[in-house]
């Protein structure tokens, strides 16, 4: 594990003069850099506890090796993360996956490396082993009240794990749905939903909130019972102000303007957090900004204008988190490449000028508004990402950094190479 001393003993000289020459260059043109770089020091990215192994698709798994054996080893890994990046100061454990023996300990552990603990995670969406009542016919929605009952007691469950850790949120993901016209009455289903979610809300400690999260498709392929931002913006607004919605990137039909999504969820005070990750086609939870990057920074323009709007504070108002499946890369590296991205983008949303674009707009300027956003976008803000990572106490180039220290090495002569990490 790299000590802050030994970072800062092992930048290389060159690298970091060719740096500073970078940064000088581009922040040279920013008028209100302190600012900028004070809101990067703050902004911070959960990591969850099922992306630090390997995953996988239905068809099969690669496990990679040196992969996290326990929860404490999860905490290690994504406290790795944060000490070379600065901005993954956060985890979001997964119930029943990661479920604490001793949460002293944990929480102890935890605060050693600096890490939070972002919003808890519910399962229905699995059988595990030894529960009584099977999810295949859904869980909250399900037309058996006792199989209902058992999906609301889990997640009041995961609410009281999430007490003793300190976290502050409760996230649900349903697979309920169904695969078959006739098979479901969309009414009852959701009604059901939304008697269950009331139980659940009614679990919630007064500092809490819930995030709904919605997915268009799959498990299910012919309805899924929160498939949309409307499905779940109705199920929040019928819960009550604890209740908000949450955008998964990989979660909508191909082509959806998400960014139009994201400034009406703002505008509405229901957007809860981010899951982030990147696709091509479905879900397929791709490195967030290795396909859409122009989409990402577009995204984050209107969290900054909207946030801004409504004078929220960007780190700690809506819950950020990367939500994806690494299946054929190295999971830190791929973490800190997708962490990485969101920086650069974040970076991109605070440079656009908003005075221009909001007067280019009421002239109706089609021609300057596009060249305000890409004026930001294709400004290379790379050094001023990794400026602030460095002022933070983090490492010129993580990537770098820990090919070169051969972390992945240490962990897999630490932990094995056959070890595979709980989760999908
Ligand atoms: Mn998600």
């Amino acid at each position: 594990m790299p000590s802050k001393k030994h970072i800062g003993n092992s930048q290389d000289s060159k690298q970091l003069s060719q740096h500073q020459q970078n940064f000088d260059h581009v922040s040279a043109g920013i008028k209100d850099l302190d600012n900028v770089m004070h809101k990067l020091a703050a902004f911070q990215i959960a990591i969850p506890s099922w992306a630090l192994g390997t995953g996988g698709t239905r068809f099969g798994r690669f496990s990679g090796a040196g992969e996290p054996r326990s929860l404490e080893e999860k905490i290690e890994d994504v406290g790795l993360l944060h000490s070379l990046n600065q901005s993954s100061g956060a985890i979001s454990l997964h119930i029943p996956w990661d479920i604490p023996k001793d949460y002293k300990a944990i929480k102890k552990l935890a605060s050693q490396f600096g890490l939070q603990f972002d919003a808890v995670n519910s399962n229905t969406f699995q059988d595990q082993k030894d529960q009584k009542l099977s999810y295949k016919f859904g869980s909250l929605q399900h037309v058996d009240k006792a199989v209902r009952k058992q999906a609301v007691n889990h997640n009041i469950e995961v609410i009281k794990q999430g007490k003793a850790l300190g976290s502050k949120a409760l996230s649900v993901w349903l697979s309920d749905g169904s695969c078959f016209p006739g098979q479901l009455n969309f009414r009852k289903a959701f009604q059901n939903t939304l008697e269950s979610l009331q139980e659940i809300y009614a679990a919630l400690p007064a500092d809490w909130k819930v995030y709904i999260e919605y997915k268009a498709f799959e498990p299910n392929f012919y309805s899924t019972t929160v498939a949309d931002w409307g499905q779940s913006l109705l199920y929040a607004n019928k819960l009550g102000p604890k209740a908000y919605t949450l955008v998964d990137l990989g979660h909508h039909l191909a082509n959806a303007n998400i960014e139009q999504i994201v400034s009406l969820l703002l505008m509405e005070g229901k957007l809860g957090g981010f899951h982030f990750n990147d696709s091509k086609y479905g879900d397929d939870d791709l490195t967030t900004g290795s396909i859409k990057p122009y989409q990402l920074f577009l995204i984050f323009n209107e969290l900054v204008e909207g946030m801004d709007a409504r004078g929220m504070n960007h780190s700690t108002d809506l819950a950020w988190m990367i939500d994806a499946s690494h299946n054929v890369k190295d999971p830190l590296e791929d973490l800190l490449q997708s962490v990485e991205a969101i920086m650069i983008s974040y970076t991109q949303a605070l440079l656009v000028d908003r005075k221009k674009l909001s007067d280019a707009q009421k002239n109706n300027d089609v021609v300057t508004a596009q060249e305000v956003l890409q004026n930001a976008f294709r400004t290379d803000v790379r050094a001023i990402v990794a400026e602030s990572r460095l002022r933070s106490g983090g490492v010129l180039n993580p990537l770098q950094y820990f090919r070169e220290h051969k972390i992945r090495q240490q962990l897999i002569s630490k932990r094995g190479s056959k070890t595979v990490a709980t989760g999908l």
